[in-house]
């Protein structure tokens, strides 16, 4: 598998340049390469053969290079070149949530642990605790890391699942002999990970949809089994593909049924028996006579059962079934609605593009505008925005205006909360922004009381609009930071300013959940992609899909407002500060 050696390769890189305390903004590059070639969907191999490895996200010309080097040599001389690697052990460790390279190497170093399972043995007997810099609470946290690791590696976050779902399903309906292909199951629903990816096939003959399956897809998949109504094949990142084949006329029961969730079609099936029906995926029956009384479409089998239909994110039996028999089903926000994102990266920080590029690319999108946050300095200190760089890019913004009128680029900024609480700028240069937006990225294990004290802060400032990604969580990889959830949604509320839901594929922060809550209590959300290229400003409908999750509707989403409306908004509106003039 050539992904998963470069996968490697990027992260012993990573690795080397950790422990030889070099640039962290060089060793995030790396970390991020690594995660977006483990997560991509052509054989890597391919990639450089065509000269696009430069297209994988977090791939530049740099970490191409070392890219094909390996691909080429089978080895790296850049990795050999700083000396002898870190044993294989250490790397593995470091795969633990919560065990960075140096916990790894201290472990290493004073016990020869080089396994997850060692470990864990360690922790149950009470060494890690002894070692230095580690101690109780950190030991039973690592410990319960590891035995949830066999759960973490199975899923597959929805930024993965979801094009790739809509690639094969692309694939499959232009094949002769196809009628329709769906996404189904969790995709479907846009749960943030997913178990595997179901995809539903209206055909005449299965043998058909085997024939598509096996030459019309864009890569390889490797059969897994084959029968009549069902398929299952591996694409490539060894996801698992359930395909299934059903006739024309149970269309709309199978994609019910295969849609899921279980709970909710156990509620549905109990609500058809009640008015002596059957509910199954072939279609909606008449339990005395057996005749079909709906299965075509989706909406005729909800109608049947006296129900609004129900959206798929919202299929969870959490409520949606009463509020559809009351006809209460909010409008939840849809992608057609959102007239801009808030949130973007540059080469000016860690992006891979210009401002021009970025700002044409979200125009294409159908955007009105392009909210620019690079990151302030605090972040690394070769990697946020100094002052010259910061009125470079203002003068860069300004000139541009005018050729993409009426479009407009915001000016704003990722602003970072200091591990004491403090913002990463003066007052006088944050007013110069149209929008500040900020975020908390380092010190994330001070406890409870000062992380909430910093968010708090943070958006009792009257200067900053947006708390971005407010947890903190790294989809499957790092948990939400210790905070307060429900004092920051209080004081986002109490000042009028936005919590992020970002679209990020490995963030998804706010969660469904939290998001939810935040909902309930009347916050207004901003959709941030947090694109660090074009293409990742199609982490968009991944924020949109969060936010329908967790039943939001436009009037909630500030991406959804008017621009009168929006500048009316303490969470982009800029305070006059006295004796400072605003750069708008
Ligand atoms: P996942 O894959 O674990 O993220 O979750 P799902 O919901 O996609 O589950 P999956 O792939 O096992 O099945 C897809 C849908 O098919 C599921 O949501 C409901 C339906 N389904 C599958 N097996 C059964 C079953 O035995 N009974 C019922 N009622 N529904 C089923
Ligand atoms: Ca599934
Ligand atoms: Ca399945
Ligand atoms: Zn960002």
């Amino acid at each position: 598998m050539a992904n998963a050696d470069v996968v490697a390769l990027l992260e012993n890189i990573a690795l080397a340049l950790e422990l030889k305390q070099e640039s962290p903004f060089r060793i995030r590059a790396y970390r991020e390469a690594a995660r977006n070639v483990a997560f991509l969907i052509p054989d890597i191999r391919q990639l450089f053969a065509e000269g696009k490895l430069e297209e994988i996200p977090g791939v530049g010309s740099s970490i191409a290079e070392k890219i094909a080097d390996y691909l080429t040599t089978g080895k790296s001389a850049y990795l050999e070149a700083m000396g002898p690697e870190a044993p294989a052990g250490v790397l593995e460790l470091t795969r633990i949530p919560g065990v960075g390279p140096r916990r790894a190497r201290t472990i290493y170093d004073a016990l020869n642990i080089q396994t997850a399972a060692a470990l864990a043995e360690a922790c149950r007997q009470g060494q890690i605790r002894a070692l230095k810099g580690l101690g109780a609470a950190t030991e039973a946290r690592i410990l319960q890391e590891i035995e949830r690791l066999p759960e973490r590696s199975r899923r597959i976050p929805l930024g993965v699942a979801l094009p790739l779902a809509e690639r094969i399903v692309a694939s499959l309906r232009v094949w002769p002999g196809i009628d329709r292909a769906e996404p189904a199951g969790s995709v479907r629903r846009c749960m943030e990970m997913v178990g595997d990816i179901d995809v539903l096939v209206a055909a005449k003959d299965a043998s058909v949809v085997r024939d598509a399956v096996t030459r019309g897809l864009p890569f390889a998949p490797e059969l897994i089994a084959s029968g009549p109504t069902k398929m299952t094949f591996l694409a490539p990142g060894a996801w698992q593909v359930d395909v299934r084949v059903v006739p024309e006329r149970s269309w709309g029961a199978a994609l019910q049924y295969f849609t899921g969730s279980m709970a909710h079609n156990i509620v549905l099936r109990e609500r058809a028996m009640a008015r002596r029906l059957k509910l199954n995926e072939y279609g909606l029956f008449d339990l005395d006579t057996g005749a079909s009384v709906a299965g075509r479409t989706e909406a005729e089998i909800y109608e049947r059962l006296d129900l609004d239909w129900i959206p798929p994110e919202l299929r969870e039996a959490a409520g949606e079934i009463e509020a559809a028999e009351a006809g209460r089903l909010p409008r939840l926000v849809e992608s057609s609605d959102v007239r801009g994102d808030f949130h973007s990266h540059t080469m000016y920080s860690d992006g891979e593009a210009g401002i021009e590029a970025m700002a044409r690319a979200a125009l294409a999108l159908g955007y009105e505008f392009l909210a620019i946050t690079d990151h302030s300095p605090g972040l690394g200190i070769t990697h946020g925005l100094d002052l010259a760089k910061l009125v470079r890019q203002r003068q860069e913004i300004v000139a541009l205006r005018p050729k993409l009128a009426p479009f407009r680029i915001l000016h704003g900024i990722e602003l970072e909360i200091r591990a004491s609480g403090e913002l990463d700028f003066p007052d006088d240069i944050l007013a110069g922004f149209d929008l500040v937006t900020a975020s908390l990225h380092l010190a994330t294990r001070q406890g409870t009381e000062r992380i909430t004290a910093r968010l708090l802060a943070a958006l009792a400032h009257p200067l900053v609009g947006i708390l971005n990604h407010p947890s903190g969580r790294l989809l499957d990889t790092r948990p939400a930071y210790d905070f307060d959830l429900d004092q920051v949604i209080d004081a986002a509320r109490a000042h009028g300013k936005a919590l992020e839901i970002n679209g990020s594929y490995l963030r998804l922060d706010l969660p469904d959940s939290a998001a939810r809550r935040a909902r309930d209590r009347g916050v207004v959300f901003s959709l941030g992609s947090d694109a660090h290229s074009i293409a990742g400003l199609g982490a968009m409908r991944l924020a949109v899909a969060v936010a329908r999750r967790s039943l939001i509707g436009p009037d909630q989403v500030l991406n959804t407002w008017s621009a009168d409306r929006r500048a009316a908004s303490a969470a982009i509106r800029q305070p006059p500060v006295p004796g400072v003039s605003g750069g708008r």
